[in-house]
């Protein structure tokens, strides 16, 4: 089912914000060692952290060996964001190996391919013949139907619902709640606003809108 890495080694998690703290809560979970949390802000608001070690820079994620513990991106990836793959880059090409972090809760048919560094949040469904690229977020409760391919850098958000053999291209951003009907392909960076329906394909780059609802 997976190309992961399954060392369970030490996790180190980059950002310290929302998405961060639904990751550590899905490791801590699994009885994971998180030993620092990397993040240029204060993380004391959130309880989730508490007890773990604070490092403000991500220079010193150098600290720990690139072979002693496997990374966490912990920064969500919005619409058109480079951030989130930046970071992945800078790490991976000094040798650093990201886990792919996948809920007791999700429904993850054996059948499905996640690639390294998958994301894969409670509630979600990946069904059969489905692959989900690298460093991709399958956000909570979102539905990645039969025999679908997700590219790498993806954020499917929140309830979003791919139907059978969508397939979606590099860095694309499916909105919380959308829909995207069967055998659609979406395009490199292209987007999908929270709630629309799409039902033809969209080139990269462009943005889908929910339609809107009109009254008399
Ligand atoms: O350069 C950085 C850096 N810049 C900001 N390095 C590191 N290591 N961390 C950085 N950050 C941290 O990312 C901020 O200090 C903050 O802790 C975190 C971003 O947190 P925020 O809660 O603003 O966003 P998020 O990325 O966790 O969540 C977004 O994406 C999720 C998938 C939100 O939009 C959520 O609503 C969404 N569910």
């Amino acid at each position: 089912m997976s190309d992961c890495d399954n060392a369970k080694l030490p996790i180190v998690i980059i950002g310290g914000g929302g998405h961060a703290s639904v990751l550590a809560d899905i490791l801590l979970q699994q009885q994971r060692e998180i030993v620092a949390i990397v993040c240029p802000d204060d993380i004391n608001q959130r309880a989730i952290f508490s007890g773990i070690t604070h490092l403000k820079r991500d220079a010193d994620i150098s600290r720990f060996s690139a072979d002693s513990v496997s990374l966490v991106n912990g920064i969500g990836l919005m619409p058109k964001s480079s951030f989130r793959r930046k970071l992945n880059e800078t790490f991976l090409s000094l040798g650093y190996r990201f886990e792919t972090v996948i809920s007791d809760s999700a429904i993850v048919s054996p059948f499905c391919r996640l690639e390294v560094g998958a994301q894969i949040l409670p509630m979600s469904v990946i069904q059969a013949g489905a692959t989900i690229g690298s460093h991709s977020i399958i956000n909570t409760g979102a539905i990645v139907e039969h025999d679908c391919s997700v590219g790498s850098y993806n954020h499917i958000a929140p309830r979003a619902t791919l139907c059978g053999d969508v397939e979606t291209e590099t860095n694309v951003y499916i909105g919380a709640n959308a829909t995207v009907i069967q055998g659609i392909s979406v395009g490199n960076g292209a987007v999908v606003g929270a709630g629309a329906c799409l039902t033809r394909d969209l080139a990269s780059d462009m943005i889908a809108y929910p339609a809107k609802i009109t009254t008399k």
